[in-house]
């Protein structure tokens, strides 16, 4: 039975949609008005065995069809997720209330992840490799790893299950998959697609819920590799408990304390504008999202001002409505965050420049007393290594403007200073400071007179230090879905050996 037509929806697994184990379920919420999009049923440990049951049953012959074949269920969803990108691009907005470019932008990225992963099936999957022994052939070939555990967030709610989950089919592998508990209509769908893909049974699972269903993926011992986007907290803990488990892999995308650096070699318009985009975009919840703004004194006064003048007007609103800038944040805890953090910076020693944290209702849709509103909230502080509020990730837009004097290594220095190692940009016309940022700037995603949001499928998408171990995403996931085996063959009857070893006997 379509899932349209159930009061409830379900879970997705071996191929068919069910009730599952537990009694519980749960509201999906649209975050600009609090009103209910629907009611899904939340998954047990019970639901996740089942799940990760049937997608080891199906791994060998999913593994065993050529990786064309596989891709062919691919480039349905590919069509798919094109015909119906206006229709998703409204869901992703009304489900997780980005502004509705960005809930478009959302669904092409997710077509843009697939077309990748399947295109990338006609391509070489491994490497030949010389050997020092004329007749023998060398090479390294790629292997699934068998069921995969994809674990993703709200914040791009068709985007990231793709970055997961395409090239993790293509190469073979089964998957159950478990969406972000505020955004089950996004899984729902993508279930949806699989199921008219034709996709064999057992091969995609997904299961809603929470992290308890989460948890039971990671430590369950069929599951070959944990692919995890979200935050620092549950993905430190994942890559501890996988880590722990010799043969399991863990690839986990966290959040960032991501830094633009603005330096006396600016472009000012190029600074202001990739600021703004960088720091208020999905309002400020991107993981790659600028929380703090380093500037040069020479055109300090400058930014500062032209920067406070376009987050003092731009438009918070409607995440339908085309002209919006920007919608609500997610849910009442990141409201609750961004207030916290905006008292911490206060009491830090922040000096606020623009105060839009509690928007005037006036500016706000019909029906917003209900949802979760919050706007610019700016601030400059001194710099001093021992700010919770320069080290912290608020995931809100909460901005710290920061200034420096001298050369661009100390203000290389001064974005280093966090835990995180996301993304980062520098705004300068010097190559010199830009190449002195692309090899020093702790980042996995560095940017160049550009936003710090935005990255393209195709490029590796992870972080350094607290940011990740591993990329659940793009072209490096990869490296966690597969087994490499090098694989030499003879193509004599002597038995010639590497560094000269006889195999005489
Ligand atoms: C995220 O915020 O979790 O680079 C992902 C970007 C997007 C992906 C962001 N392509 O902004």
């Amino acid at each position: 039975m379509s899932q349209q037509t159930m009061d409830v929806s379900q879970h997705y697994i071996a191929g068919e949609w069910t009730d599952g184990d537990g009694e519980e379920t749960f509201e999906s919420e649209n975050p600009a008005t609090g009103e209910s999009l629907g009611t899904f049923r939340q998954g047990t440990e019970a639901d996740i065995d089942r799940a990760l049951a049937a997608a080891d049953g199906a791994f060998e012959e999913w593994r065993d069809l050529s990786y064309i074949d596989r891709a062919e269920y691919l480039w349905d969803i590919y069509h798919e997720l094109k015909e119906r990108h206006d229709e998703l691009g409204r869901v992703v907005t009304e489900e997780c209330g980005k502004e509705i470019s960005e809930g478009k932008a959302d669904v092409a990225e997710a077509w843009h992840m697939v077309e990748w992963a399947a295109g990338n099936a006609r391509h070489p999957h491994g490497d030949v490799v010389p050997s020092e022994i004329p007749a023998k052939d060398a090479y390294m070939r790629r292997k699934p790893r068998g069921v995969v555990g994809c674990i993703t967030p709200w914040n791009f709610p068709v985007a990231i299950p793709f970055w997961h989950m395409a090239v993790t089919l293509v190469e073979g592998n089964t998957v159950v998959w478990k969406p972000a508990e505020q955004t089950p209509r996004c899984g729902q769908i993508i279930a949806e697609m699989f199921e008219d893909a034709g996709i064999p049974d057992g091969v995609f699972n997904m299961v809603q819920g929470f992290g308890d269903a989460g948890n039971a993926i990671v430590e369950d011992e069929r599951v070959s590799t944990v692919l995890f986007t979200g935050s620092a907290e549950v993905g430190h803990e994942i890559a501890g408990k996988v880590g722990a488990e010799p043969g399991k892999l863990a690839a986990c995308e966290m959040g960032g304390k991501n830094g633009i650096i603005v330096t006396e070699q600016a472009d000012m318009d190029t600074a202001v504008h990739s600021a703004i985009m960088s720091s208020f975009k999905t309002t400020g919840q991107r993981c790659v999202s600028s929380e703090r703004l380093i500037v040069h004194s020479d055109l300090y006064d400058e930014f500062k001002e032209r920067y406070v003048e376009l987050a003092k007007n731009v438009k918070i609103g409607d995440p339908m409505e085309e002209d919006t800038f920007m919608g609500p944040v997610v849910d009442e805890s990141q409201v609750e965050k961004f207030h916290k953090y905006n008292d911490l910076a206060r009491k830090e020693g922040g000096r606020v420049l623009v105060d839009r944290a509690e928007p005037d209702p006036a500016e706000l849709p019909e029906g917003s007393e209900g949802g979760h509103w919050v706007g610019p909230f700016v601030y400059e502080v001194d710099y001093d290594p021992e700010l919770r509020c320069l080290q912290e990730e608020v995931f809100g837009p909460h901005v710290a403007l920061v200034e420096y004097s001298g050369d661009v290594e100390r203000a290389i220095e001064i974005h280093n200073d966090t835990p995180y190692g996301l993304a980062g940009a520098i705004i300068s016309e010097d190559y010199r400071q830009i190449n002195a940022f692309r090899d020093y700037g702790e980042v996995g995603l560095g940017y160049a007179n550009l936003p710090c949001i935005g990255a393209e499928v195709h490029l590796p998408f992870g972080g350094v230090k607290k940011s990740g171990n591993g990329y659940p995403s793009a072209r490096e996931v990869i490296e966690a879905v597969t087994e490499r085996t090098a694989f030499t063959l003879n193509n004599s009857r002597d038995i010639e050996m590497a560094q000269g070893l006889s195999a005489d006997i």
